[in-house]
């Protein structure tokens, strides 16, 4: 790949509205994807393989867990930081987003929000420096969009639960050291689990032949009458509404995300079209291709105004889950718009790995669909503004 030369748009002086800490926190993530991400995700990612070595890196830019307090070993950040970590390691990867994002919002959060005190001691502290990984396991085989029909299933017998079920697409699996899970008990009431890697019955074969998110290991978890000490079960709440708390908090993180590899797409674009001549002029001179790139830039900066207000709600405990899914799918699509858009300006070079906005585009196939797809944010948007549900 190219030598990264991202320089970040900021068109309406965001900048402004940002505290010193954010950006802080924000240009140390910035300059450490330079260095560590951008020289060798490309290969990764035409390898399909993940980089584990960057774990310790994206540990020490308080990627994981930054809003979870210190006495559990977080980095006890705003909403804001939050979602500005998550636009830089997006900026440079989605897939390294993902495993940031679930081990944050999918794994710490149902830890920190619903677990007991034991639990949250054992394993804040060692999931927020990369010791430990975890995952989340919601989605099925055969339930998808619509997690409440799980057939994943505990049995009450006495001291633990016998759980048996599958997941599948489970970002982190292959290597993840224990799986937050998402089952029904006898009652059919969803209850969330701590699942450990050494526990009997327990597999997490990984999935293979993606196009997408290439960077990210992807597998399914596979429990065949695993023991799970009581103790394991999150006591704080259950029902669906549990790991649908969790997904408000990732989804928040994704409308920041995108906005990275958006930036990013739209920065090598336009450095591309100053750059290459036709006709004896740049691209960049032509009509066609400045209404591409006016229209990325317009994009962007709605889209980062959009993530920031929704971060000052946020932070004031005030954001909604609808105003979440309305980020999520917008910024998601903008930016995934702006990925075909910018791949049309490189010409044939846009297709190559020399740049990074076809990766861009391929990733962001992945996170238009998990974390609630395109579709269902728009039905969440309906049902919230008419008062209707049009799922069923
Ligand atoms: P519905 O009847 O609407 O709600 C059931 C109960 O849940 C409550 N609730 C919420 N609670 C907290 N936060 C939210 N966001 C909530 N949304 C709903 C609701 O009030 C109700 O509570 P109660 O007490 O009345 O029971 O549920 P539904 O079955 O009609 O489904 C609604 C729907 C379709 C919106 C929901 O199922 C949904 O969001 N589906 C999409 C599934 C999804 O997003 N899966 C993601 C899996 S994880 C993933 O993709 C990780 S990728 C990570 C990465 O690599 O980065
Ligand atoms: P389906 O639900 O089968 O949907 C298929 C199509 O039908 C979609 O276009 C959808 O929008 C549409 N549709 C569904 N219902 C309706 C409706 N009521 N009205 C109109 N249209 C509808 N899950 C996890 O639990 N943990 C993870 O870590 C995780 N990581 C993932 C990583 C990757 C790379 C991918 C691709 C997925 C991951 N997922 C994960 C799963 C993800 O959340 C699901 O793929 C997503 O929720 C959609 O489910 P589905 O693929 O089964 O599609």
């Amino acid at each position: 790949m190219k030598a990264d030369l991202f320089q970040a748009p900021d068109y309406y002086q965001i900048d402004d509205l940002l505290t010193e800490e954010h950006k802080l926190i924000r240009d140390a993530a910035r300059d450490w994807v330079k260095k560590e991400v951008s020289p060798i995700i490309e290969q990764h990612a035409q390898e399909a393989t993940f980089p584990k070595h960057l774990l310790v890196g994206l540990a020490s830019i308080g990627a994981f867990g930054p809003t979870i307090p210190e006495a559990y070993g977080g980095v006890g950040l705003d909403y804001i930081s939050y979602g500005l970590l998550m636009q830089e390691i997006e900026r440079g990867d989605s897939g390294l987003r993902s495993t940031a994002s679930v081990q944050s919002s999918l794994v710490m959060h149902p830890i920190n929000t619903y677990g007991s005190e034991e639990q949250k001691q054992k394993y804040l502290p060692k999931l927020a420096t990369g010791e430990l990984m975890g995952c989340f396991g919601l989605t099925e085989p055969d339930h998808g969009s619509n997690p409440s029909g799980m057939n994943s299933k505990i049995v009450d017998k006495g001291d633990h639960y016998l759980l048996n079920g599958a997941k599948m697409w489970i970002s982190n699996a292959p290597f993840a050291d224990i799986a937050v899970v998402w089952a029904k008990d006898e009652n059919g009431r969803i209850k969330g689990m701590i699942v450990e890697r050494s526990m009997e019955g327990f597999s997490t074969p990984e999935t293979h032949n993606k196009w997408s998110l290439r960077t990210s290991a992807t597998g399914e978890l596979i429990f065949n009458d695993v023991k799970v000490p009581k103790e394991n079960i999150l006591p704080g709440k259950d029902g669906l509404g549990a790991p649908l708390g969790c997904l408000d908090s990732a989804r928040y993180g994704i409308a920041w995300g995108a906005i990275g590899a958006a930036m990013d797409c739209y920065d090598t674009a336009l450095r591309y079209a100053k750059e290459r001549i036709q006709f004896g002029k740049p691209i960049a001179a032509t009509q066609l291709q400045q209404k591409k790139l006016a229209e990325m830039i317009t994009e962007i900066t709605k889209a980062q105004l959009l993530a920031l207000r929704l971060g000052q709600l946020k932070n004031e405990g005030r954001a909604t889950t609808a105003q979440i899914s309305m980020a999520k799918r917008n910024n998601v699509s903008m930016a995934l718009n702006i990925a075909r858009e910018a791949r049309q300006v490189l010409g044939a070079m846009g297709i190559t790995g020399d740049y990074s906005i076809m990766r861009h585009m391929m990733n962001l196939e992945s996170v238009v669909t998990y974390e609630g797809t395109h579709d269902i944010h728009l039905l969440i948007t309906g049902m919230d503004i008419t008062g209707h549900s049009a799922f069923k």
